[in-house]
């Protein structure tokens, strides 16, 4: 049977810069949102998922992405990158502020189709990532968990991952993807959970 959707990125392209609503891309197309804890591999995620190596910045200093960035996919739908969370080297002033960029965001965005959390597969999902997943159950968005950096641990090590996430995040075992962009791992699966929230 011929598959229906078009399960492909061709096409992908950096739009815009936003810290606050008025910087929003002002077309009502759907958005996938990419967030987690700073350093947890989100730019490295899109630009897997893009086939783009330098789509987006990969940060060799953590903490640094503040803004909203917005790319456009396929002409079709965005990819939207939200600041890391959570870094601890930087005042809490600033971590309240990306928080509050965060929060604008997700208070109001019909368009938004799906969020997906990152968490790093190495350690167990932390006070903010649990905080960030009751933000996204209180608003009611569509998520999937993508446990990044797979590549680093070993088979009995991705056993205890999965049960420390499934158990931390009180979630079932389908809500997670593990990701590494060294290994190619869990990039097809994620192409498809993210295509098929689009045609819903
Ligand atoms: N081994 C391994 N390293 C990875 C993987 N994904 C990302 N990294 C590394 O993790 C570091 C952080 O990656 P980024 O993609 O910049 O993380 P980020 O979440 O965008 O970080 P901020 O923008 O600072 O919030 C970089 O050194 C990446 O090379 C992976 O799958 N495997
Ligand atoms: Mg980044």
């Amino acid at each position: 049977m011929e598959m229906e959707m078009e399960m492909e990125i061709k096409q992908s392209e950096f739009i815009t810069s936003a810290v606050n609503p008025s910087q929003y891309p002002k077309d009502e197309r759907y958005e996938i949102a990419f967030v987690g804890r700073s350093n947890v591999g989100k730019s490295s995620l899109i630009n897997s998922l893009t086939n783009r190596r330098k789509l987006v910045k990969v940060s060799g200093t953590p903490g640094k992405t503040r803004l909203i960035n917005f790319f456009l996919i396929n002409n079709h739908f965005y990819f939207v990158d939200l600041p890391g969370y959570g870094y601890a080297k930087v005042s809490k002033v600033e971590q309240a502020s990306w928080g509050k960029t965060i929060e604008t965001y997700l208070n109001n965005r019909p368009q938004l189709k799906k969020i997906v959390l990152l968490v790093d597969c190495r350690r167990k999902p932390t006070e903010d990532d649990m905080i960030m997943h009751e933000w996204i159950k209180h608003f009611g968005y569509d998520y999937v968990v993508v446990a990044t950096k797979s590549d680093k641990l070993n088979k009995s090590e991705l056993a205890k991952s999965r049960k420390d996430i499934r158990d931390t995040l009180e979630i079932s075992d389908d809500k997670i993807i593990y990701h590494s962009t060294l290994k190619k791992v869990g990039k097809e699966d994620l192409l498809e959970n993210i295509f098929s929230s689009l045609n819903q």
